[in-house]
Order: structure tokens, then sequence, then C-alpha cells
């Protein structure tokens, strides 16, 4: 489908990948509220791009027609994270979930100086979807491994499972409905091949779906994997987004007015892998549920 075709009434899909360019931005997470928004929760890339430590803030973008985007600013930086590492910086991949009036934005950061070895999982809230939040302190409990890229999902029944994983390892469990402390303890996703980080689960039509990226040197690919149940045991389903350009691939799936859109980032404005934008393509499916490779779009 071309950008240029209309996609809702009223509302075409004119924008340009990447999609954000008024500030360096990865790591997508897009949700659309009860208000009929679309919103991505994104990690800040910093200028000048030294690594991945520099990263310690983020930001809110919100569109009614996914369109136009407005940045609502940002929403927290390490310096305001009590718990956090001395030096600041290292804010990851984050995500954010609604239930009960409440906004919960979870993001990986390290509580000590020995960054690699101090991951925790902190949770912010608030009551407005990008605004007001305040750091709760992080989620007991876990550790033992790469405790980056946290993806929340709250089912349709209400009841909300964590996501989490680098490395080679990906795990999930279900949360309290505190949504602060995880009810049976966390469990390994079973069934993925060649898993690496940026896991991202989404429901559709009655079958789960944990999206990841994948290890190929240098230059992942978005791969996913289909199950009957939340945390599965997991059906590896294949490869939907290959190669960006850029040495990392995180993405979100979402839909928004009956079509849905891959959320993801490249490094085409920059030329550099650690000051990337965020891009978003269409996303379909076939009859069988499975997903078509993403097309993407460069303008
Ligand atoms: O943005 C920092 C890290 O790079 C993320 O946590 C990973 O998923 C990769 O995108």
């Amino acid at each position: 489908m071309s950008k240029e075709e209309i996609l809702t009434e009223g509302s075409k899909l004119t924008s340009k990948n990447p999609a954000i360019t008024t500030l360096f931005t990865a790591d997508p997470s897009a949700h659309v509220w009860e208000d009929g928004k679309v919103y991505i929760y994104a990690s800040h890339d910093m200028d000048p791009a030294r690594g991945c430590d520099l990263m310690d803030r983020y930001h809110v973008f919100s569109s009614e027609d996914m369109v136009n985007w407005l940045d609502e600013g940002e929403i927290l930086r390490s310096e305001n994270v009590s718990w956090g590492r001395p030096e600041g910086g290292f804010m990851w991949a984050p995500d954010c979930a609604y239930k009960n009036g409440t906004y919960y934005f979870y993001y990986p950061h390290p509580s000590g100086s020995n960054w690699n070895d101090s991951w925790k999982i902190g949770v912010a809230t608030s009551e407005e979807p990008a605004s007001g939040f305040i750091d709760q302190g992080y989620i007991p409990g876990l550790g033992g491994f790469a405790l980056i890229d946290p993806c929340v999902l709250v089912d349709e029944d209400g009841r909300a499972y964590m996501y989490y994983g680098g490395g080679s390892r990906c795990e999930g469990g279900e949360l309290n409905d505190d949504m602060m402390t995880i009810k049976h303890g966390m469990q390994e996703m079973e069934g993925l091949e060649d898993f690496h980080e940026a896991a991202w689960v989404f429901k559709r039509a009655g079958l789960y779906y944990l999206t990841y990226s994948d290890n190929l040197d240098g230059n992942n690919r978005m791969r996913y994997a289909t199950s009957t149940q939340p945390l599965g045991p997991w059906s590896y389903r294949g490869i939907f987004l290959e190669p960006t350009g850029c040495s990392t691939t995180h993405g979100s799936v979402v839909e928004f007015k009956g079509q849905w859109y891959m959320f993801y980032h490249n490094q085409d404005i920059s030329g550099q892998g650690n000051l990337r934008s965020v891009c978003i393509d269409y996303l379909n499916f076939n009859e069988d549920g499975t997903i078509q490779t993403v097309v993407q779009t460069k303008d």
C-alpha cells in the first residue's frame, strides 16, 4: 500500500520516514489509548553519539492521524530516578501500559556504576498518558541476566503480563494488580528462534504474537512467534522486518483505525547507529494470521 493512499476518511498518511525528525529517537513502543490517539514512548539518542550510555531521558509523541506528530515533551530522565546509577544515563527501551485510570511507564535502568550487572526495571506512574510521571521504584525480585527492553500486555480480561530480555534469553510473567510486582515469578519464553532483544507482545484475533530482534551480525532483523496463551509456549513463524541499515532493530506493532502498523527505527538521518530515528510503516497479515514482510518506505 502506498503512503499516498487514503488511510481513513479525511486522513492521509503522507509523512515520510523517518517519521520523527525533531529529535533522535529509538525503540518506539506505540499504543492507542482511550482518547483515540496513538502515542509513541521512545528512547532518546543523544548527540554527540558516544554510545548507549548517554541515553538519559524519554520523550512521548502523539498523533490523531498517524501523520502529524506532536512532541509531548520529556517524561522522565535518569536524574529523577532516586535508585538509579549515580552517573545516570542508560535509559534504554521503555514501554507503557494503562490499567484502571493509571498509566504505568516501564523502563530498564541500571542501579549501580557497574551498569551491565545491575539492570532493573523501573516503573513510573501518571494519570495522564504523556505527562506527570513519577518514579515508583523498580520491580523487585528480578535479576540474573539482562533486564532490558520491558514490554507489558494488558489482556482483554484485565490480566497483565510483562516480558523482557537481552542476550539470548526472553522471560515473561504475570503482573499483580498493582502492576509493579510479579505474581508467580518469571519463566523463559520457549519456542523463540535466535532471540536477541526487543520483545513486544500484542494480540490479534485471539492469537498472541511475540516479536523480537534477532542476532544477525551487526544488522538485526525482527522475527516473531505466536501462541494461544500469553506466556507460550511459542511457535516460531519467521522474519517480518529485514535489516533497516542500523546495527540495532527494535519495534512495536499496533492497530489504529482498522490498520496495523510497524514502528521501528533506522539511522537514515545521521548515518550513525547511536543516533536513530523512529519510522512507521504498514503491517499486514495473511489470511492465516502470518505477518507479511514489512515494506520499509523511505518517503
Ligand atoms: O536503545 C538501547 C538499546 O538498543 C535497546 O534497549 C535495544 O533494544 C536496542 O535498540
